[in-house]
């Protein structure tokens, strides 16, 4: 029988604000494993500390709520444990972009095969709507009461100069777009970052759903060829008027991270653990 999103609902009472965007990539996220058809048992869902981490609850599948920032390290350690499992780090423009940003750069230029689905907000939700590195200029936030002083970071840019082999942007306001992103970023072969839209309902009174509606257009509409990394670059710095989404970049020539190491050694998960004895390590540590 096929699978249906329905399937990968845990069936918890979802706590997030009504009309939050995060809703909309949860519908996403299901309805795209779902017509996958990928088993649950297969699917890591990894994320940090932010109203978006709640995702962890609300996917039926394995999940780890790691703490704020740190849900690529973690994602990454698990697809090399495990390179057959499904592994996928949500994060926040606060979590991904801020305190976790070391790791991006690093995740892109290794190519491991996670993929990383950033709800931007351009806020800080669950702390209660303090400025984030996404928040544009002039934007009133908790921590900057008379209007943020500093250019906004741009993670597309970031992520295409690290070497990322995937990058694109979706926009929560649109399922079907988002869906389809989600599939081919899951069927890339090393790292993929789709960098969402996310509409903050409660904190963020900029980039609203109408803010966001009237500027976006799809990438794929207008001719836009996602082998050509110089033509990437460029619409990675267009954002005023007009808003790209779709996929700005993609090439699926270079091996994985888990690909390359696979060549030389097993991983953990196959490793033979029937002839190994902790009894030693649990006398030690039992009290
Ligand atoms: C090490 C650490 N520093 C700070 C915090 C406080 N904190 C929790 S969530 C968060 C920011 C959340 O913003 P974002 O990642 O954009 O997620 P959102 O809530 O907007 O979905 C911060 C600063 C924390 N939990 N741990
Ligand atoms: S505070 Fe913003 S991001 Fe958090 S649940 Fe509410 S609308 Fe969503």
């Amino acid at each position: 029988m096929p699978r249906k999103p329905s399937d990968y609902d845990t069936r918890r009472w979802i706590q997030w604000c009504p009309g939050c965007g995060n809703y909309a990539i949860l519908m996403a996220f299901r309805q795209t494993l779902a017509e996958l058809d990928i088993p649950p048992e297969e699917i890591v869902v990894v994320t940090g500390i932010g109203c978006y981490g709640r995702m962890t609850n609300y996917v039926l599948a394995n999940g780890f709520h790691v703490i704020h920032g740190r849900p690529i390290p973690v994602a990454t350690g698990i697809k090399l444990a495990n390179p057959e499992l499904l592994v996928i780090a949500f994060s926040g423009d606060g979590d991904a972009y801020a305190i976790g940003i070391s790791h991006l750069p690093h995740a892109a230029r290794r190519n491991i095969g996670i993929k990383l689905f950033v709800h931007n907000n351009a806020i800080y939700g669950l702390t209660r709507g303090q400025v984030s590195p996404t928040s544009p200029e002039g934007m009133k936030t908790r921590t900057t009461p008379k209007g943020s002083i500093e250019p906004p970071l741009n993670p597309i840019a970031l992520a295409l100069a690290s070497g990322a082999t995937f990058v694109a942007r979706a926009f929560a306001g649109d399922i079907q777009h988002m869906k389809t992103l989600m599939k081919e970023a899951i069927k890339h072969r090393g790292f993929a970052l789709i960098d969402i839209l996310q509409p903050c309902v409660t904190y963020n009174y900029i980039y609203t759903y109408q803010y966001l509606r009237k500027r976006v257009y799809k990438l794929e509409e207008e001719g836009h060829d996602p082998s050509n990394l110089e033509e990437a670059w460029k619409k990675a710095w267009e954002w005023g008027d007009r808003i790209p989404i779709g996929i700005f970049y993609r090439r699926e020539d270079v091996p994985a991270l888990e690909e390359r190491i696979k060549a030389t050694r097993t991983p953990p998960v196959k490793h033979d653990i029937t002839r190994i004895d902790v009894s030693k390590l649990l006398k030690e540590h039992t009290i």
